[in-house]
């Protein structure tokens, strides 16, 4: 970003000037040293308190940087600014919600909601990670992958509309896909499955790994999705073994063709306590052109839920361990490629590794054991530790060689300075904290904009606390999370604002707002001229095709007769060509709830089950007579129906 390349050559001489400041002022009021206050609190040009009184497009010209922000258990995502920390949109995907017309009634939804591969229609998900695709391991504003942790599914957002546009299911497994990916050059996605896979016999045959449906133990697989140039996603390979996995980063730059991923019960149990027992679990190390081989010279079956995907053994690939801190949780890849971070979750070690170390140890084929086939390359030659506090949980990056690990035990962050040659940037002690920024509380994942990719934006920090307890007033048993944002350009790191939001985030990532503001579209490309209004009885079928346009303040046809028990399929279009016109259509004692944006053609299909006079209605408030912008659907019952009741132009 340009306000931040300018902001740098100063950075020095603003850190000790800082520094003389807090130490006048205390740390709680850093933020008022950033501009001199002029006047009381809240007036004046600090950037982070709204002007008053308040400028019109205030808040568009001041946001740097779009927040995509997982939204848990709600099943979708959040969009927010920053840094005005204010939301913008929560988007359904996995989950309904009829303000998006994310509906059932929604053809498409009910197909992208429908599993191929168990006919089953799932409306609720648990999603964890956010993935802006990316160009040469930079973010390029195409596309926003999001996983279902629960249903083992992963949608394309397209960020043109905000809307997704294909969800893609993952055969073979039962659910708890955790950790995904992009390549640098989002062609391929690399995810993980964390909970234990109990495939078709097929693949548990061809595995040789005896499991017990009772006690286990675990056999899982990690899989990876081809992505095409227009985006469309499909299940590429699945390598199965005899571990789970939680976290990934597919590398890049001194990565390039590896992917990592951990596994915090490489003791394979079915129970938490048992997942401790070890003193170390592993990181593992996977050769992607070993894969493609396997792939080439036919080392793989196919499942009969997916004849199209090989399913490939993990002995058939290169893989490699190394030993890692017990239990981890965060595994992120700091800008270069080179070093994986990872955090014991169970322990106070943040560890690094150093992937040029770990490929010498792999080239000169010196390992220090193996399990289940899989080479051991050992610790002490290839990492060192940083002890940095208790319960290290995620990390991400800035441009400047630092990291920052969230402590969820701790509710803290330690900034800490990296080694190798990032040293001669900042000119701190390698591998050595330089600060610890409170957080309220436990700290889940946190949000550097470009924290994951080759070039981070810097400049800000986002912490997602997993508890918010005392932060905003009380609000029922159920609290809302809290994400603070934290400057991070100049140490001590100062807390600027906090933002309660719904549960739950967990990954976030964010994009600066000209990559996605200048693709933004208005309106739909509408196909002209519209379908003309009509209705048409299929006998055959019981079905009425009803092609209806909606336009401020009418619905054409503004009233259609159905036979009772018969379906209607529902062919609905804005026709408006206005910014900001969106319309509604619900429909009254029914489960039909739409929303229709300029431009926009939706096909609704539900069954007209009982005979009567159901008025059909706009939901948003879209002009002055928007009350009166509705209609009915008369539903006839068959034995009173004749032909003469149609519906007839007029
Ligand atoms: Cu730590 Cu699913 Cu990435 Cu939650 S995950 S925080
Ligand atoms: Cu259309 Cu209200
Ligand atoms: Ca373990």
């Amino acid at each position: 970003m340009k306000a931040f390349e300018s902001k740098k050559s100063g950075r020095g001489s603003k850190i000790v000037v800082l520094v003389i400041l807090v130490a006048i002022v205390g740390a709680g009021f850093v933020v008022s040293t950033l501009t001199p206050a002029k006047g009381a609190i809240g007036v004046g040009d600090n950037p982070y308190t709204r002007p008053y009184p308040m400028k019109h497009g205030y808040w568009k010209h001041q946001e740097e940087f779009y927040a995509f922000a997982s939204g848990g258990q709600q099943g979708g995502i959040y969009v927010y600014g920053i840094p005005s920390m204010k939301l913008l949109s929560e988007i359904p995907i996995f989950n309904i919600d009829p303000a998006w017309g994310w509906t059932l009634a929604n053809k498409e939804v009910k197909e992208m909601l429908t599993d191929p591969y168990t006919g089953e229609v799932v409306t609720t998900g648990d999603t964890h990670h956010t993935i802006l695709s990316r160009k040469d391991a930079k973010y390029d504003g195409r596309w926003l992958f999001v996983n279902d942790k629960k249903s083992a599914r992963m949608a394309r957002m397209d960020l043109d509309t905000f809307r997704t546009k294909q969800i893609l299911w993952l055969p073979n497994v039962n659910g708890g896909m955790h950790g995904f990916h992009s390549g640098p050059n989002t062609k391929l996605l690399v995810g993980n499955v964390e909970f234990e896979g109990y495939p078709e016999k097929k693949i548990r045959d061809y595995l040789n790994i005896p499991i017990d449906k009772l006690k286990g133990p675990y056999v899982s697989c990690v899989f990876g999705v081809e992505v095409a140039e227009d985006g469309t996603m499909k299940n590429k390979w699945q390598v199965w073994g005899p571990w789970q996995y939680d976290m990934v980063r597919v590398g890049w730059g001194a990565m390039d063709g590896w992917f990592i991923n951990t596994a915090y019960n490489t003791e394979r149990s079915v129970n938490t306590v048992g997942m401790f027992k070890r003193p170390e679990d592993y990181v593992f190390f996977w050769n992607i052109a070993s894969i493609e081989k396997a792939i080439a010279d036919k080392k793989y079956i196919t499942s009969d839920e997916a004849p199209d995907v090989p399913v490939i053994r993990w002995k058939d690939v290169e893989c490699y361990a190394a030993p890692c801190p017990l239990n981890p949780h965060g595994l992120d890849l700091e800008p270069s490629g080179r070093f994986a971070i990872v955090g014991g979750k169970a322990t106070t070690i943040v560890r690094h590794i150093d992937f040029l170390k770990v490929k010498a140890e792999i080239d000169a084929k010196n390992f220090v054991g193996e399990e289940f086939g899989i080479p051991i390359i050992s610790g002490d030659k290839t990492s060192g530790d940083i002890d940095a506090g208790l319960g290290p949980t995620h990390i991400e990056f800035d441009n400047e060689g630092y990291l920052y690990a969230g402590f969820f035990v701790d509710s803290d962050v330690k900034k800490i300075a990296m080694g190798g040659p990032w040293t001669k940037k900042h000119g701190k002690e390698p591998w050595s904290i330089v600060d610890t920024i409170p957080a309220h509380y436990s700290v889940g994942h946190l949000l550097v904009p470009g924290g994951d990719t080759a070039e981070p934006y810097g400049k800000y920090l986002v912490i997602m606390n997993k508890l918010t307890k005392d932060t905003f007033p009380p609000h029922g048993p159920l609290v809302t999370e809290c994400h603070e944002l934290v400057r991070i350009d100049q140490t001590p790191c100062p807390l600027i604002d906090q933002m309660p939001l719904p549960p739950e985030t967990h990954y976030a990532q964010a994009i600066p707002v000209e990559m996605i503001a200048k693709k933004t579209k208005f309106i739909y490309d509408m196909k002209l001229p519209p379908k003309k209004p009509n209705v048409v009885y299929d006998y055959g079928k019981k079905e009425v095709h009803v092609v209806m346009t909606a336009v401020r303040s009418f619905f054409i046809p503004d009233s259609f007769t159905v036979p009772e028990g018969w379906k209607v399929n529902l062919t609905l279009t804005n026709v408006e060509q206005s910014y900001d016109i969106s319309h509604g259509w619900a429909l009254c004692d029914h489960d039909v709830m739409e929303s229709i944006d300029p431009g926009e053609t939706k096909e609704i299909v539900y069954t007209a089950s009982r005979e009567g006079v159901f008025w059909y209605y706009c939901l948003w408030f879209c002009s002055e007579l928007h009350l009166e912008m509705r209609g009915r659907m008369i539903v006839i019952p068959e034995k009173e129906w004749s032909r003469d009741l149609e519906w007839k132009a007029k």
